[in-house]
């Protein structure tokens, strides 16, 4: 077991619940202190030790970094794209604010290494669609992919001038059977299944032509647990990297679905998620990641359809 403790920010969310596990089984239960703002224990975290915790609150996080000694910390707190539109000044308070009492933690010496996850929402309406580049005009359109942006800046910031070890990645939408996905405009890729599952029939408030980068959850974790644990000189890159992982649109997700649930069918309200989504790149590409630390994708749209329909079967069928 590798001697590092570890303290996850927002671990009740769609992929702290994953994280929390993962890391968990790599360091050990007790090496892994899962953090929110419930009250009682989220039954994803039990296992380990878990506190409820602020993370605006920069005296209360040092406490617990103190109380816990704790090394390196996953900040996953964040407004995601569609509910930081509805609060725009709240959803950057919270954004910035917890980045930079993680970020002056590290450099006062407090942790050795972050992560903190940044987004495809960093690339905006002037950005190439297919294929977007790691370096190219970002200038995006919401709150969130704003945050995000000056984040990114903001960690390469203290890694040049403080030498602080921040590692992030610009995730695509995530899908997961296991944490819900909180405010995002990529989570119907989500609901998608649920309603399927439950009634036959989705709904998308995304129209049927628009396609976005994704990324199934254990995709996603792996990536994750590959970067943090990447040699220090193999991360070139201290803003974000870009990972792909596949890239559909509603359409061709109902399509994937249908080939396990015949009746299943989709129709179409597309709401101002929609407009997130049109500025946002269909296909990322990821060949600085793939080159720096390796990373390489495991699974396509098919084979995520299928493992999450047998995942969420349990739930719906008697
Ligand atoms: C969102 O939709 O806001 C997030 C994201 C792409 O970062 N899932």
């Amino acid at each position: 077991m590798e001697s590092e403790k570890i303290l996850i920010l927002g671990a009740a969310g769609q992929i702290g619940s994953d994280l929390t596990a993962a890391l968990r089984e790599r360091y050990g239960n007790d090496a892994v202190v899962a953090s929110d703002l419930h009250e009682g224990i989220p039954t994803a975290l039990e296992g380990g030790p878990y506190v409820q915790l602020n993370a605006m609150d920069r005296q209360a996080l040092e406490d617990v970094v103190q109380r816990f000694e704790i090394t390196q910390v996953y900040h996953l707190v964040a407004m995601l794209s569609a509910t930081a539109e509805q609060q725009p000044l709240k959803g950057w308070d919270l954004n910035m604010q917890t980045l930079f009492h993680c970020l002056e933690m590290a450099r006062e010496g407090k942790i050795k290494r972050m992560f903190w996850p940044s987004s495809i929402a960093v690339f905006g309406p002037k950005s190439p669609q297919n294929q977007t580049p790691q370096h190219t005009i970002l200038e995006p359109s919401t709150v969130y992919g704003i945050s995000k942006v000056a984040g990114e800046s903001w960690c390469e910031y203290y890694h040049q001038k403080y030498g602080v070890d921040v590692r992030s990645v610009r995730y695509p939408g995530l899908i997961s059977f296991r944490g819900a996905p909180g405010g995002g405009t990529t989570d119907y890729a989500v609901h998608i299944f649920h309603e399927a599952l439950k009634h036959g029939r989705y709904t998308s408030f995304i129209q049927a032509d628009r396609a976005l980068p994704m990324m199934y959850m254990p995709d996603a974790i792996r990536a994750t647990l590959e970067i943090m644990h990447a040699p220090a000189v193999k991360v070139r890159l201290r803003t974000a990297y870009n990972i792909a992982g596949m890239s559909f649109n509603p359409e061709e997700i109902a399509e994937s679905i249908r080939r396990k649930l015949p009746d299943f069918s989709i129709d179409y309200a597309p709401d101002y998620r929609n407009e997130i989504a049109a500025n946002w790149p269909a296909s990322v590409e990821d060949s600085s990641a793939r080159q720096d630390w390796g990373w390489q994708p495991e699974y396509d749209l098919d084979q995520m359809v299928d493992d999450m329909l047998v995942q969420l079967k349990g739930a719906y069928v008697a």
